[in-house]
């Protein structure tokens, strides 16, 4: 029998700080990588420009915000992990972009990167201290926003572009997913259930997949060939 006990969270304890400098890094560096992802779409993207202009300055906007839920509970953000954890999907970013990829661009930022996003925020919204729940909760409906710039660019082309997005899932998701590993014990600390980030970013990223026109059996089988790898590499 599982019991399950509902310890509250103590938003000053030093573990809680410890584990949130962690957590907070990420999503702050996170953010600002995405600000300068949708500075780069602008650029690549011209009959889009203002649009993804927008978008980067949202970014940076939730970075800055997000800095501030880090200083209300006295923590100071580990940027130096966030950078390393980001590394891989920021080099599969800058890879696509040298070769001319905007697809797999577009797959990275505005699929995996929002998914794992609003997958996060979601979860974190009712274990969130009162000030970062606030910040959350409005993030939340701009990162929507994000996934959705780039559903409907991809809509727009498909299926031409299918092999591109399958091919460039292939790598961007397990890149993806090993940043949740990675910080497992910090998310349990803050309250968050890695399993449960796992099941809702999965959920986020087939829908995103149906969104762009794949059936929802194609993007099932994508993804949970692709998650249960990445999961058995990481444990490994
Ligand atoms: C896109 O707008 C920003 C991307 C930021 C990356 C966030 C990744 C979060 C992964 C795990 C952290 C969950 C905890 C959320 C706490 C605020
Ligand atoms: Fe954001
Ligand atoms: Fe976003």
């Amino acid at each position: 029998m599982t019991v399950t006990t509902l310890v509250p969270l103590a938003f000053n304890s030093e573990s809680y700080g410890d584990a949130y400098s962690r957590i907070n890094g990420l999503v702050v560096v996170g953010e600002g990588l995405a600000d300068r992802h949708f500075r780069r779409l602008a650029e690549l993207i011209p009959g889009d420009r203002e649009v993804l202009q927008r978008l980067g300055a949202m970014e940076g906007r939730h970075a800055v915000e997000f800095v501030g839920c880090g200083r209300n509970l006295g923590v100071r953000p580990d940027a130096a992990l966030a950078r390393r954890l980001l590394e891989p999907l920021q080099r599969q970013f800058t890879r696509a972009d040298q070769a001319g990829d905007l697809v797999s661009c577009l797959v990275i930022q505005c699929l995996l990167i929002e998914c794992i996003a609003v997958a996060a925020y979601r979860l974190y919204l009712p274990v969130a201290d009162p000030y970062a729940r606030a910040i959350t909760d409005g993030v939340i409906r701009d990162e929507a926003e994000h996934l959705n710039y780039g559903e409907n660019w991809l809509r727009a082309r498909y299926p031409a572009v299918t092999p591109a997005v399958r091919a460039c899932a292939e790598q961007a998701l397990p890149a993806a997913l090993q940043i949740v590993q990675a910080l497992q014990d910090d998310l349990r600390t803050i309250g968050i259930d890695p399993a449960a980030l796992v099941a809702e970013f999965v959920m986020e990223f087939q829908a995103a997949l149906e969104a762009i026109g794949w059936s929802g059996e194609e993007a099932r089988r994508l993804v949970t060939r692709l998650t249960a790898r990445a999961l058995a590499a990481g444990s490994a």
